[in-house]
């Protein structure tokens, strides 16, 4: 690796210290670049890669409410903007009790090269609060997402930063942050995504980082001379990403037998098709965040408590639930089921050690910040959406969408194999997305 690039991963861990999953992200992200540093020493003259890992802008926030029993509440919000070099700010916010900088600025990192590979006008930012919906009545939501908006309003803006969901952050929480911003800004404008159909959210973005994902996978597959169709897939999460992967795998002809939560993992061996797809629904409005009552529900599946998914044998597994999901060990695990292919649905599922482990091991892993760009793609069509004030219908949005995903991959093959000389798509995305945004602040000047 380059000195260059070493000095910044160790600059990045000095400024932010404890962050580790930043630091995970610029060890992966940055790591990879070396070859194209050597090709381009000028970016080490204007300090590229040290204003990559600097965030333009930082915003931390008290986030005061009043619980249903009278208790005045007190959380931390924060947005990071991380990139406007390719466009406004874009990325979700992330309303979870373990939410602190180290997770909000991983998520806006990787979210910069995400939007990137999308092709699309957008840059990247990411916020959150350290608030934990589960469990709280819809009024205590009501008044958390009020108090949130109420400061965070006068950071965004449709040409500024354009907030979206993200873990914790569904329709309901969109729906009331917006009612509050449009409250307090008097304008009724494309400022959040992900928001209801009847006001100006996107037919087909509720399904489009699951529905990504699968096109994404099915292109890395046929890639290396396969397809889904009649693969055994396990999943992991039952949250709106893993809802979407199985419907799309599903329908693709893949057969998925897991998804998981926090409480352990559901197996159903006859494929969870139909109306247990639409079950997965009732059990994330439930608010308790746990999967077990699939198996109550659907005899014939059974409940494994406390355990993850991966130790069902799969052709193809897709991580769809959060962060550091595959651990070494579950990597040597998905060695040993004989699995050829690894698709991360989740922002950075993988620890950088699994990702090596499972590389070194033959399998084919498709990168999260290009597998799932399928959601903040369709975002950025929803803002485009309402900026030119219509509807674009459903059909329409699949299709850019399926163009997108292919788009993206094949970018990710092109940067592996013209730096590398080889197919690697967690190097190639990393490659693909920094060129774009490097190549528009060389652009920019010094800013
Ligand atoms: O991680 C992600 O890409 C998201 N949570 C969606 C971001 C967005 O702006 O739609």
């Amino acid at each position: 690796m380059s000195n260059y690039v070493q000095d910044c991963i160790a600059l990045c861990e000095k400024k932010n210290p404890g962050e580790v999953e930043f630091h995970q992200t610029v060890e992966e992200v940055l790591g990879s670049l070396a070859p194209v540093i050597e090709k381009h020493p000028e970016y080490e003259k204007v300090a590229l890669l040290e204003r990559l890992t600097e965030p333009e802008r930082g915003v931390t926030f008290r986030v005061v409410w009043v619980d249903d029993n009278g208790k005045v509440q007190v959380n931390k919000g924060y947005r990071y903007q991380f990139n406007s070099a390719i466009g406004p700010y874009k990325g979700g916010l992330r309303f979870a009790p373990n939410v602190y900088p180290g997770i909000i600025k991983f998520l806006g990192f990787e979210q910069c090269f995400k939007n990137a590979l999308t092709g699309l006008p957008i840059g990247g930012g990411k916020g959150g609060a350290d608030f934990d919906p589960n469990g709280k009545s819809d009024a205590e939501v009501m008044r958390f997402c009020q108090a949130f908006m109420t400061e965070l309003y006068r950071h965004i803006g449709p040409s500024t930063d354009v907030p979206a969901g993200d873990l914790g952050v569904g329709g309901r929480e969109i729906g009331y942050l917006f009612g509050q911003y449009k409250k307090i800004a008097n304008r009724f404008e494309g400022v959040l995504t992900g928001k209801g159909l009847s006001w100006g959210g996107l037919n087909g973005r509720t399904e489009a980082t699951g529905y990504g994902i699968v096109f994404f996978a099915n292109r890395m597959l046929e890639a290396n001379g396969t397809s889904i169709k009649g693969k055994t897939v396990a999943i992991s999460g039952f949250g709106n990403v893993a809802w979407g992967t199985v419907k799309k795998a599903t329908e693709l002809g893949g057969k998925v037998v897991t998804i998981s939560g926090p409480d352990g993992y559901i197996y159903d061996e006859a494929g969870i098709t139909g109306e247990k797809i639409d079950f997965m629904l009732e059990l994330r409005s439930s608010g308790k965040n746990i999967c077990a009552p699939y198996a109550d529900k659907f005899p014939g599946s059974k409940f494994v408590a406390g355990k993850k998914p991966w130790e069902v044998k799969a052709d193809l597994y897709i991580p769809c639930a959060t962060q550091n999901e595959i651990l070494i060990d579950d990597a040597k695990q998905i060695v040993a089921n004989g699995c050829k292919f690894v698709c991360e649905g989740s922002n950075m599922s993988s620890s950088n050690e699994a990702i090596a482990y499972l590389q070194d091991n033959g399998i084919i892993v498709g990168p999260s910040k290009a597998a799932n760009a399928g959601g903040v793609a369709c975002s950025c069509i929803e803002m485009g959406q309402n900026a030119g004030k219509t509807v674009f219908k459903p059909e329409d949005v699949y299709a850019q969408l399926y163009d997108i995903m292919i788009g993206i991959h094949d970018a990710c093959e092109a940067a592996s194999k013209e730096y590398y000389g080889t197919y690697d798509l967690v190097k190639g995305a990393n490659i693909a997305g920094f060129l774009k945004i490097a190549d528009a602040m060389m652009a920019q000047g010094i800013v």
